[in-house]
């Protein structure tokens, strides 16, 4: 979601999409990571914070057991990639600010807004917003929300905030002092490009995404499996009623530092709930449907253009894991193959990203 999605009742950006959106004190020995560190791929030798996925054919999509399925994560289907290398954490905010100091980057929700430009994503006719709403800033979730008419409005719980900003996650008076450990957020697609180009990174297809969310398994609903049960004890989601009441039985009531929950197979964390992560795919909401009858589908990369009925002015990307506001009354995102769509030019306090590298990238 962007400011833009308040500017018409039928245009609804990303972030209103995504939304709906334990701790457990006895983290398992990843010894699958300390084996990856010390391999050595085609010559390359693993990045720090990185752990290697082996190539592999898998089920990509919604599997048949999927209850919370989607008709956009369906059918499933198999796809081969070959193997790559991921971040073993969401980016943190130490990691951005490094980039940021080498770069001096400025982020998407720090620069004021151009309407000459936003006004080509938005439905012909929607007025100019005040000047006031054009000033620098991204989407924050509403935490006192307290009640909710409709279900489907999700202006009920996000707040445009003006001076919003990775530095500044709840407005211009917030900082991520002490949170260096916290994956950045209010990152824009553009933002996560710039950055994987400074770290000679990319950011994972959504096959590559999900082959590296089911770890050792080739068919698993949870990036831990098929309980349904482990849920609050291996990722970071909402409990309660979304989204007026948050009951922090997993831990943490809003973003919890990375490596907070266990990792997967491979020794990935957050790969379900924290922050959504971006990938490059196109978000079509028709994709699988266009591929159901291919077989042996190598190295995907996702729909040629998006579709989205409900953001059809922009071409949106896929993000993957769904977020700390993930609750099963509305979304069920924290599941493998859950994906909403993600406006390319915003931000919100629950999108960061992940980053890839494929070996010859490193040689
Ligand atoms: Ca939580
Ligand atoms: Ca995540």
């Amino acid at each position: 979601m962007s400011l833009k999605a308040s500017l018409s009742s039928i245009y609804c950006s990303v972030f209103f999409v995504f939304i709906v959106g334990c701790k457990d004190q006895t983290q398992e020995k990843n010894t699958a990571n300390n084996l990856e560190k010390t391999t050595t791929i085609s010559n390359v030798k693993t990045p720090d914070g990185m752990v290697w996925v082996k190539g592999k054919t898998f089920l990509q999509g919604a599997k048949d057991s999927d209850a919370y399925a989607m008709p956009r994560e369906k059918p499933a289907h198999y796809v081969t990639v070959d193997g790559f290398f991921i971040d073993i954490t969401e980016v943190t905010n130490e990691k951005f600010r490094a980039f940021v100091n080498a770069t001096n980057y400025i982020t998407v929700s720090e620069r004021p807004i151009d309407w000459n430009e936003m006004v080509k994503d938005v439905p012909p006719g929607t007025p100019k917003p005040h000047d006031s709403l054009l000033q620098a800033g991204s989407l924050i979730f509403n935490k006192n929300v307290n009640a909710v008419v409709n279900m489907e409005n999700y202006a009920q719980w996000w707040t445009w905030k003006t001076g919003a900003s990775w530095q500044h996650p709840h407005g211009p008076d917030s900082s991520i002092e002490g949170q260096d450990d916290y994956p950045v957020v209010h990152i824009a697609y553009e933002d996560a490009l710039a950055y994987c180009k400074w770290a000679n990174r990319r950011l994972p297809t959504e096959a590559e995404w999900e082959a590296a969310a089911q770890g050792k398994n080739n068919d698993a609903i949870f990036t831990w499996g098929n309980d349904a049960e482990q849920l609050n004890k291996k990722a970071n989601t909402w409990q309660g009623t979304f989204p007026t009441r948050n009951e922090p039985v997993d831990g943490f009531e809003y973003i919890s530092p990375v490596k907070s929950y266990e990792p997967n197979s491979i020794g990935l964390y957050d790969m379900s709930g924290n922050v959504w992560e971006i990938t490059s795919d196109y978000f079509n909401v028709k994709y699988y449907q266009s591929v159901k009858d291919s077989t042996n589908i190598v190295n995907p990369k996702g729909a040629t253009k998006g579709y989205s009925p409900s953001n059809p002015y922009i071409q949106e990307r896929v993000i993957k894991s769904g977020s700390f506001l993930c609750n099963a009354s509305y979304c069920a995102s924290f599941r493998i193959s859950a994906k909403m769509g993600m406006s390319p030019d915003s931000g919100s306090d629950h999108v960061g990203f992940r980053t890839v590298a494929s070996p010859e990238m490193l040689k």
